[in-house]
């Protein structure tokens, strides 16, 4: 048997794991310069979840809350020599389950995740990670350990537990200045003097103070901001600070600070913000052979497909430091979920008391991060509430709604305001926010477009027709499912789960008909793969999946994206688009754009042209062709189409638009024209026979990537034909290169190398040339033979 978890049906099979229990124990020998100190502290930065700890056979603690870091003063347990630290880690299954049986006096809903998930029950009453229990896109892996750093800390007179700065606006001085924060622990008060000093500003200031344990708040400095990736710089300081005691130092620590601009978000939003959610970055972190590179690397790649937001989404984890550092460094705009994900919360004292710690511990925590711009209480539980999910009997709707607010506004939202002035709170996404909060924080519909965010999916509906699309203020999430490449099945599959129907490939999916509604969804414009070949056919399925995602995808964001400078019967001013979702954490069909491993999926080389700074976006109204100009800058523009014919790789006719200005962060019609007028001035171009390229450009050169609009759906083109796309790789100085060679127009060209990681610098392109060059940056070394031998090109046409 394939030990891996992730291997074929592993994920079941592994399931007694979190049925047990569980001790972890080491011995270790205190070193002589710890034992002579006056503190000593066990801490531990994450017990995942259910924990027990003791020191030599004596209990010093116990943990039920793996987002709270945890120390015990463990000096007088302490031995010379030989010391034992045990760990008893109770099953978070069964934890859970008698936590909910303990819960008599009402139903706190969701009971179980659907059947399709697979999954473990009653998540809601146990502070871990909500998706850990299974969730529409992840296994179900109740993960159990230290999933965080363990250590001694000593000292004799104090330590510095967090330093942390937030910016605040002067109005007085009409200035940004910093407020550093500084958390101690001390052993007794102490008189002493603090230095804090930025070398980069030339700037000392000292203090004489009281180091009193608990916080101590200093505002200082006046320094530059930090924009959003595509809007500005990312500067940072450091920031040096140090403590005194008669004249001997006794402390001295070094911090990045970074000043966020403030841009609210909800209700007006000045800048356009576009993204995805990202979910947990690793679902079990040990198992990523390079964590710090891997995590770069999904970064750098939203970064890449010019994304300026992501969510760290409620039902996943708070991340790591080193998240929101990359975040800082690349000017993404983090917006930070609390944990609670599409369900109700218990809210008995205990309960409480444990969310306000791990409150107030993570936003001390990462307040000091400039790329987080918002926090946000939850998902969609304001919605669970508001549409009623869990059908709560009406007699008991008040009870909820009062739990509901008194854990995330009397509790969540007041202690969030209180440690951090510097940020605005929402208390759910979606919400109407100030509309919410009229209602008595459970809006009657807080999906409605006039007001907040709005998550919004459809997957019967023809992804196509934006008709079908809410005009909101905000589309905080959207998406279309997609399967991963084959070469990241392949590792955790065998040859009899390559078929679309086999039970390895129902038995990833965990939405419920997913797999048919993708196959729906495409069929609409598509002919499906009848390759008889079953191999081929199901890569040829997978491709095809990818294909539909990207493509409803794209025609979702554009409309949000034309949609920032109009109001249309009362809806519209579309400031952001973040689709769900990032990247995978198992080998799954799923909202992805990134596959567990890190390859790009279609929907991602598509999001790095319909995320650019200057994009061309057309639409069809009452038969007539509009197209946007989509423009972050101030710029003058115009507008060339180009009309292929299927058959043909040189245009039948070329418009161009006459010169526009269009202004900075808008979206401006910049063409229109019936579609039959358009078509008669044009050879003997039909909807069928005929498709569109278009593309912005300046006085010299073209804007923002080309653009294409289709006149009909693929399956009904006359005149698509097989293009027999060849390719030759080449080494350049940093990359390789692979030009290809069509004989005719082929949509959708699809680049894969198998399992040789790395990404092209385009991929799933409409080519309408030739001849067309990419580059393909391999994250390992590798060869032009290799990935000779390894590339499979397919389009379109291709598949049937
Ligand atoms: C959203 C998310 C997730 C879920 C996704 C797809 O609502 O918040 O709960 O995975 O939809 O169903």
């Amino acid at each position: 048997m394939q030990l891996d978890p992730y291997f074929r049906f592993n994920d079941v099979s592994y399931r007694w794991i979190a049925l047990d229990n569980w001790t972890y124990t080491t011995t270790f020998t205190l070193s002589a310069e710890l034992s002579v100190k006056q503190k000593v502290l066990l801490v531990f930065d994450g017990v995942d979840t259910v924990g027990s700890v003791s020191l030599n056979g004596i209990a010093v603690g116990k943990t039920n809350n793996m987002f709270c870091r945890h120390d015990f003063s463990v000096k007088d347990l302490l031995k010379d020599g030989e010391n034992v630290l045990q760990v008893g880690l109770l099953s978070p299954i069964l934890y859970a389950s008698e936590q909910r049986k303990a819960h008599t006096s009402y139903v706190v809903p969701p009971e179980c995740p659907p059947g399709v998930q697979k999954g473990e029950c009653h998540v809601n009453f146990i502070r871990k990670e909500q998706s850990s229990f299974s969730w529409d896109w992840g296994p179900s892996f109740p993960t159990m350990g230290l999933w965080k750093g363990v250590r001694l800390e000593a000292f004799d007179i104090l330590q510095l537990v967090q330093v942390s700065s937030v910016p605040l606006y002067n109005d007085a001085f009409s200035q940004w200045r910093v407020q550093v924060e500084l958390l101690i622990d001390a052993v007794q008060t102490a008189r002493g003097q603090l230095t804090l000093s930025i070398p980069e500003l030339d700037s000392e200031q000292t203090f004489q103070t009281h180091f009193n344990p608990g916080k101590t708040k200093i505002s200082l400095f006046q320094v530059k901001l930090w924009w959003p990736n595509g809007h500005g710089e990312q500067p940072f300081y450091r920031l040096t600070i140090r403590g005194f005691q008669d004249e001997f130092l006794i402390f001295s620590t070094e911090s990045k600070v970074r000043v966020l601009t403030y841009i609210p978000l909800l209700p007006l939003v000045c800048r356009y913000v576009s993204g995805l959610f990202s979910i947990l970055f690793s679902l079990m972190p040990d198992l990523s052979a390079c964590l710090s590179c891997s995590l770069k690397n999904l970064l750098q790649s939203a970064v890449d497909a010019n994304m300026n937001a992501l969510r760290v989404w409620g039902g996943g984890v708070y991340e790591q430091d080193l998240f929101y550092e990359i975040c800082d460094e690349l000017g993404i705009m983090v917006w930070q979920d609390f944990m609670f994900a599409c369900a109700m919360y218990p809210t008995e004292t205990d309960f409480i008391q444990t969310v306000r710690e791990e409150v107030v511990q993570q936003v001390q925590r990462l307040k000091s991060h400039p790329s987080i711009i918002i926090w946000s209480g939850n998902n969609e539980n304001e919605a669970a509430l508001a549409t009623d999910w869990f059908d709560i009997p009406a007699s008991q709707r008040p009870k909820y709604i009062r739990d509901y607010v008194m854990l995330y506004v009397d509790n969540i939202k007041k202690l969030v305001q209180e440690e951090d002035q510097s940020r605005p709170f929402l208390v759910s996404s979606p919400t109407n926010g100030a509309e919410s909060e009229q209602e008595g924080w459970v809006a009657e519909n807080p999906y409605d477009p006039h007001y907040g965010d709005v998550h919004f999916y459809s997957y019967i509906l023809d992804c196509w027709d934006w008709r079908t699309f809410p005009r909101t203020r905000f589309a905080s999430e959207y998406g279309f499912q997609s399967w991963p490449s084959f070469s990241t099945l392949q590792p955790v599959s065998i040859k009899e789960d390559w078929s679309y129907g086999s039970n390895f490939t129902s038995h990833r999916q965990h939405h419920e008909d997913g797999n048919q509604q993708m196959i729906l969804q495409a069929a609409l414009h598509f002919h499906l793969p009848n390759a008889t070949d079953p191999l081929k056919r199901f890569t040829d399925t997978l491709y095809i999946t990818q294909v539909m995602q990207a493509q409803c995808v794209k025609t979702q964001t554009e409309f949000y994206r034309r949609s920032r400078s109009e109001i249309i019967e009362g809806k519209g001013h579309t400031m952001g688009a973040l689709y769900w979702q990032l990247n995978d954490i198992w080998q799954a069909p799923s909202w992805s754009s990134i596959e567990f491993g890190g390859k790009w999926k279609m929907l991602h080389y598509f999001a790095q042209s319909f995320f650019a700074a200057v994009f061309p976006v057309a639409f069809e109204e009452d038969d007539t062709l509009v197209i946007y100009a989509i423009s972050d800058l101030s710029r003058d523009l115009k507008l060339r189409v180009n009309v292929f014919s299927w058959t043909e790789l040189d245009p039948v006719c070329t418009l161009n638009s006459s010169m526009l200005l269009v202004p900075g962060a808008s979206a401006v019609a910049v063409f229109k024209q019936p579609i039959a007028s358009l078509l008669a001035g044009c050879g003997n171009c039909t909807r069928l026979t005929c498709l569109l390229t278009f593309q912005l450009e300046d006085d010299s050169s073209q804007q923002g990537p080309t653009n294409h609009h289709f006149l009909c759906s693929p399956k009904d083109a006359q005149g698509l034909r097989r293009p027999n796309i060849t390719a030759k790789v080449e080494e350049k100085k940093t990359c390789f290169s692979v030009t290809l060679h069509s004989d005719s127009v082929a949509p959708f060209v699809w680049l894969d190398v198998g399992n040789i990681p790395g990404r092209f610098s385009s991929n799933g392109f409409l080519m309408v040339s030739r001849n067309r060059t990419v580059d393909f940056n391999a994250w390992r070394p590798t060869s032009v033979a290799e990935l000779t031998a390894s590339l499979t090109i397919t389009s379109l046409r291709d598949i049937y």
